[in-house]
């Protein structure tokens, strides 16, 4: 970028002392600097707990700690020691908690006891857990049929809690599942099981060790998967290419000092970590995929011309695809004027990139937001798996498709049963082991739940965690949606916008974190499980004293609703929230890969759960590897908003102190932003031709075209090295603008990556 641009971006490593310096403070502001420091040693061991960070997988010598900055936020941020008691609720009526930010909120600490909402005072009061039980299930039972209730889970819950709420949810009689995955990583699951027979990753952590060339796109894994960078930097000082494929240069790839090295920390020494960094325009990387497929067929052609042999896996192909010749097709057709028009990438660069993927033996391709949350989201994952076929990347070692999960047990809330569209097999399972007749229809996933909700055909919404009103598209109308239903009811460790959009009747029911010790009634410590991205599960039991004495598990309180609701007839649930391994023997007698449960857990690291494709065999209609043959987007958002006065291609993605809607602070250090959120990093020459200047604050405005106005207000522009024609704001800050009617094919997913907007400046020049 130009050199006159100035922003103090970080021309520091990451890592490194900016990321020790950083987590003394996290545990310091945490209020109980020994415990978070205590708690952080037990994350990711063995014995301990998984991280209630990212997805990332756990190293085989799991004793080597993993040093994780977001980690260490993350427990620290469990592990506050600050409380939000009733004394709190009777002190301030919602309508005026509505005016304070998520960041405020939050750090007013642990929630402590069950809230009842009281409409008269405005107020959230203090209840016993039976009486919420009970009035809650009497509610449920109320409506006058069960499809008329959300039920939202955040990928936190352990399997045991995802799996008892599933199969409280079915019995209670619906597949109304509205799932955070809906709007994270759905691409990736409908376009890989289309393309392979499974909706996960094919890789294991210790393919990173052999990978010659390491695909990154469309993930920033120095904020958001910070311990997948050790990985990567060993890969890139073995040798292997790290290809970067981002329109933002993020720091965090470019460059990491190890914290765990104290020589090279003492030296200032950091490692490149990307070999090469190509920058595609916003929803570009399907073209860019195309680009390198046409390179690798006419590099194919060449060679086999000159009488030498393919340079495609044609042994591979042959046995295991169907395709081929179609995609070929479509490849051909497409120009690379189209190409490089809409990838925004050179023919050169592009080529430069699949000679990297040629003259490596073993390539993994990762991906993550960048590559999910767009309108063709599921077409550009087919393209990426179309593009790894060719020379056979998958299934064998060192090779394989990544998508990288967000939290850290989303992947497992899935396996054990949270879909709205649940396989027929499973449900058969539930009706054998439960004696019951599972709901067959599809339910509602998070756009359709909303809809439902705004139409008022949906009256009440059950949270299992997360922050609905305000990870979802146009907020105002997810608040008024919530508001308008008969009962809402939040299970969570920490107050948030959505707990503040109560329904009719309103309960507030606070956890145990994953950090802390959970005991059953004789005293016995109970351990929950999850899967990372690599499909490991594995145990993990906290060491922290709860919160508060009244905090019940997930588990315990999933069982108190269902027992509430649908009875014990059926399941005893009492028992099993007594005593997690009946769960998980029910989960063994149910779900296929997790015979012996209780035992295989308690090995250090788990097990893996088999992956089909990952071993050649695809569970696909033809039994075989499907390529895709679709079309390129005619254009993208990014192409529509090129040239035209004042339009923009919006993304909206993370800073460096977040956790989702969670804001642990306003910094945002690899992009050199200080206590501020509400900016919008946008090219220096696109400053210009707004006739603004840099620091000037702006009003963006929703330019989709559905009626629906949307406009926010008053953001600093911050002159970055982005492309020309694309901006990009901070989630959730910006999700005003994200339109609930505009989602990605096949995925349904919000497109968050991929919003139409205008810039206005606020004062005139
Ligand atoms: N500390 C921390 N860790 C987290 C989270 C967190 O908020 N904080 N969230 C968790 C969750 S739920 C998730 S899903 C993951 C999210 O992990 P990421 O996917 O890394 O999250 P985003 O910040 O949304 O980053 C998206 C990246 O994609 C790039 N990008 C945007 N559009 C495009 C495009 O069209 N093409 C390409 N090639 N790149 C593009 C952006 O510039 C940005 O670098 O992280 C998980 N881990
Ligand atoms: N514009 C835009 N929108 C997005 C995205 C984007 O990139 N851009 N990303 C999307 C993605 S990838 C995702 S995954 C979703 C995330 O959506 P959610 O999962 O709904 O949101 P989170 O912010 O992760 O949820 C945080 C809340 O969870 C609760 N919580 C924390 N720990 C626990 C626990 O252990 N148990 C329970 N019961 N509750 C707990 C706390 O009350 C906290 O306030 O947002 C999506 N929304
Ligand atoms: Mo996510």
């Amino acid at each position: 970028m130009s050199d006159d641009v100035k922003t103090k971006v970080s021309k520091a490593a990451a890592g490194g002392w900016g990321a020790l310096k950083s987590c003394g403070r996290h545990l310091m502001a945490s209020g109980s600097p020994l415990v978070s420091a205590r708690a952080m040693l037990k994350a990711n061991q063995p014995d301990g707990f998984d991280c209630p960070g990212c997805a990332w997988g756990d190293p085989e010598h799991g004793s080597s700690f993993e040093f994780c900055e977001n980690g260490v936020k993350a427990v620290a941020w469990e592990s506050t020691d600050k409380r939000t008691t009733p004394v709190f609720f009777q002190k301030h009526r919602l309508g005026e908690l509505r005016l304070w930010s998520d960041y405020e909120l939050e750090g007013q600490g642990r929630l402590t006891h069950p809230m009842r909402y009281d409409a008269s005072t405005d107020r959230y009061e203090a209840i016993s857990w039976a009486q919420a039980f009970r009035e809650i299930g009497a509610q449920l039972n109320a409506l006058a049929d069960p499809n008329q209730a959300e039920f939202y889970t955040s990928g936190r819950a352990s399997n045991e809690a995802a799996f008892l709420y599933q199969l409280f949810v079915r019995l209670y009689g619906t597949n109304n599942f509205p799932d955070c995955s809906n709007m994270c990583h759905e691409a990736s699951g409908v376009a890989l099981r289309q393309a392979i027979g499974v909706g996960k990753g094919t890789v294991l952590l210790e393919d990173f060790e052999q990978a010659d060339a390491i695909f990154v796109v469309g993930q920033n894994p120095g904020t958001n998967h910070p311990r997948m960078l050790g990985d990567l930097r060993r890969a890139a000082e073995r040798g292997a290419r790290v290809v970067v494929f981002n329109p933002v240069r993020e720091r965090g790839l470019e460059r990491f000092a190890d914290p765990q090295d104290k020589l090279e920390m003492l030296r200032g020494g950091s490692k490149t970590i990307a070999s090469d960094y190509f920058r595609p325009r916003l929803g570009g990387d399907m073209a860019a995929f195309r680009g390198m497929a046409k390179t690798v067929f006419a590099r194919d052609e060449a060679e086999r011309a000159a009488g030498r042999p393919s340079l495609l896996d044609e042994a591979f192909i042959a046995e295991h695809t169907d395709g081929l010749a179609a995609w070929r097709a479509a490849v051909d057709a497409t120009t690379w004027d189209e190409i490089e028009h809409q990838s925004g990438l050179t023919q050169v660069e592009i080529e430069a990139a699949a000679d990297i993927y040629l003259g490596a033996k073993s390539v993994i391709c990762t991906w993550a937001m960048g590559v999910t949350q767009h309108h063709h989201s599921v077409a550009t994952i087919r393209e990426i798996a179309n593009f790894m076929f060719l020379r056979g990347h998958v299934g064998r070692p060192g090779a394989g498709l990544c998508p990288v999960r967000g939290h850290s047990n989303v992947q497992g809330d899935r396996t054990v049963g949270i879909n709205e569209k649940p396989p027929a097999a499973f449900l058969d399972a539930l009706a054998r082991e439960f004696d019951f007749e599972p709901p067959r229809a599809s339910g509602h996933n998070v756009l359709a739940a909303i809809g439902a909700m705004l139409e008022g055909s949906a009256r009440a919404f059950i949270g299992l965690g997360g922050n609905f009103a305000r990870a979802t598209p146009d907020s105002p109308l997810v608040e008024k949606a919530l508001r308008a239903c008969d009962l809402t009811v939040h299970i969570a460790t920490k107050l948030n916008h959505s707990h503040l959009m109560p329904g009719r009747a309103a309960y507030l029911l606070p956890c145990l974190g994953r950090t802390e010790v959970d005991r059953n009634s004789a005293g016995k410590i109970q351990i929950v499980t999850v899967e990372d991205s690599m499909s490991m599960v594995h145990g993990s039991g906290g060491i922290n004293p709860s919160a508060s004495k009244e905090l019940r598990s997930e588990v315990a309180i999933v069982a108190g609703i269902a027992a509430a609701t649908v009875g014990s007839d059926k399941v005893n649930w009492a028992a099993l929230a007594d005593d997690h391994d009946l769960i998980r023997d029910a989960i063994a007698r149910t779900i296929p890969g997790f015979e012996d449960y209780n035992r295989r857990v308690r090995k250090p690291r788990g097990f893996h759960l088999r992956n089909a494709a990952a071993e050649r065999e695809w569970n696909t209609p033809t039994g075989r590897a499907a390529f895709s043959a679709v079309p390129l987007p005619l254009a993208t958002v990014h192409q529509q908003a090129l040239g035209r006065d004042g339009l923009f291609a919006l993304q909206t993605f993370r800073s460096h102190d977040q956790y989702n809607t969670t804001i642990y602070g306003l910094d945002d250090r690899y992009r050199g932003i200080k206590g501020e959120r509400r900016v919008i990093f946008i090219h220096p020459d696109d400053i210009a031709a707004l006739g603004a200047t840099a620091g000037e604050r702006v009003d963006i405005i929703g330019e989709h075209d559905d009626g629906v106005s949307r406009v926010a207000e008053d953001f600093r522009l911050v002159a970055y090295d982005i492309p020309r024609g694309s901006i990009a704001g901070y989630y959730p800050e910006a999700n005003v603008l994200v339109p609930l009617s505009s989602a990605g094919a096949e995925s349904d997913t919000p497109t968050s990556k991929s919003v139409l907007v205008s810039v206005k400046r606020r004062v005139a020049a």
